[in-house]
């Protein structure tokens, strides 16, 4: 197998995370989206990362298909939950973190456009979504250790990506002052090793 991804996609660390909790090979290519004749469209038409490519050579996208393909494909360390209900419980958490992440991930790319064609008005719908995500995350955590409850899962991993997009991207956001019970999951998620491996990284530019 074969995950094409970027040092700073949030979708890919998931991705990263549950191949290395799950202890499964997988050889990586770092691979921007964004460049001019990108490698990512061969593989994924709609030209973005990550991207799983199976030793028959078929991709699969995105990162909620690959990361539930991954927890099937190998028995070790299950982390979404064999239950249905409990399945669709710990989905809508990643649902929830990559909308937050999808809304933010807009307003990174909306500043980065001329001063004079940035829409105030789309930024402030997108950290709408951010601000009402967080309090619904922060109040469904409650105080469980994990979001499902005793048990680390795939919906630990979503937020966790979350949070380290939004300390990367927008570090003065006081989501870790406002929501100190997220901030408590955030700092148990950095003990372990799978999330201090993959932080994300800004490539090196020649
Ligand atoms: N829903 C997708 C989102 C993937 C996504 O938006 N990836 C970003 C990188 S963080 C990307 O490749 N963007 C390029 C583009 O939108 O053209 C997933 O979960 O994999």
């Amino acid at each position: 197998m074969k995950l094409i991804t970027s040092l700073t996609s949030p979708y890919g660390r998931k991705v990263s995370i549950v191949l290395a909790e799950k202890r499964i090979e997988c050889q990586v290519t770092i691979a921007s989206p964004w460049e001019e004749g990108t490698i990512v469209t061969e593989y994924n038409p709609l030209g973005k990362v990550p991207v799983l490519i199976l030793d028959d050579g078929k991709p699969i996208y995105d990162s909620r298909v690959i990361v539930d393909y991954l927890d099937q494909v190998s028995p070790v360390g299950r982390l979404i939950p064999s239950d249905h209900r409990q399945a669709i419980r710990a989905m809508r958490w990643e649902a929830l973190a990559d909308g937050i992440i999808d809304a933010a991930a807009i307003v990174v790319q909306e500043r980065k456009r001329p001063p004079r064609q940035q829409s105030a008005d789309w930024i402030a719908r997108q950290q709408g979504k951010i601000e009402r995500g967080l309090k619904q995350l922060s109040a469904d955590l409650g105080e469980r250790k994990w979001c499902m409850g005793d048990n680390y899962c795939l919906a630990d991993i979503a937020v966790g990506c979350l949070l380290g997009y939004l300390e990367f991207r927008f570090p003065s956001h006081a989501w870790a002052t406002d929501y100190p019970n997220l901030a408590a999951l955030y700092a148990r998620l950095n003990e372990r090793t799978a999330f201090q491996e993959t932080r994300p990284v800004e490539p090196v530019t020649a």
